[in-house]
């Protein structure tokens, strides 16, 4: 199925779960070069922990956010985006109508029960045509997404194991958060939920 929740952005629920296991092991893979961390931001420590993947990953420290060709913990060039993840958001953008994506960064968040996100938008990518790709996995979460200015009513959906969202169009700049995670189980991740943002990057690097 697919359902356009708002201007520009399309649910795909169970999208991914046909790959799940090959995402699995591509998390896995990029973790091992460019560790899970919490970034610490102005506002204290990100209760997420994060990587990335891709010719440039996202960062965070207290005086901003910024994209960078490498790690600043390692000093390594982030990861190759591994072709299961690439081929997978390139398929979900076409499938929502964004032929000819190309990503070059995916962001992986992981949230362990009473991790969450607080109500943001995206806009450091430099790429305001570009959507982004964002796939969940793992244990179930509550995100509210609502207009481009910050007090707009919020609409709230479970995101589930497997479901794919192409936030694009009016909906790219979009405010939106992930409430705090529940403690419940799955058999892949345990108590964890990843999501994987792709994202086509243009800043000075
Ligand atoms: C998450 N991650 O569930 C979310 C999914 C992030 C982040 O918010 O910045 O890492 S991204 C969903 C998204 C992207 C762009 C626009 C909108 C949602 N939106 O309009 O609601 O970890
Ligand atoms: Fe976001």
């Amino acid at each position: 199925p697919r359902t356009v929740l708002t201007e520009g952005a399309v649910w795909l629920p169970g999208f991914a779960l046909p790959d799940a296991s090959a995402l699995h092991q591509a998390i896995t893979d990029v973790s091992v070069i460019a560790p899970f961390r919490h970034f610490h931001t102005r506002m204290g420590p990100m209760s997420a922990a994060m990587t990335s993947c891709g010719a440039c990953g996202w960062t965070a420290d207290p005086s901003g956010y910024r994209y960078t060709r490498t790690d600043p913990q390692t000093g390594l060039f982030w990861p190759a985006m591994p072709d299961a993840l690439r081929h997978l958001a390139v398929r979900a953008a076409a499938e929502a109508g964004y032929d000819g994506f190309d990503p070059s960064s995916c962001l992986i968040n992981r949230y362990a029960p009473g991790a969450g996100m607080g109500l943001h938008q995206d806009r450091d990518e430099g790429r305001p045509e570009a959507p982004i790709v964002s796939v969940s996995l793992g244990v179930p979460a509550r995100f509210s997404f609502g207009g481009l200015t910050r007090n707009e009513p919020k609409r709230i959906i479970e995101l589930l194991d497997g479901d794919v969202v192409v936030w694009g169009g009016a909906s790219r700049f979009a405010w939106h958060g992930v409430s705090r995670i529940r403690e419940t189980f799955h058999p892949q991740t345990g108590a964890m939920r990843y999501n994987l943002t792709f994202r086509a990057i243009n800043v000075a690097l």
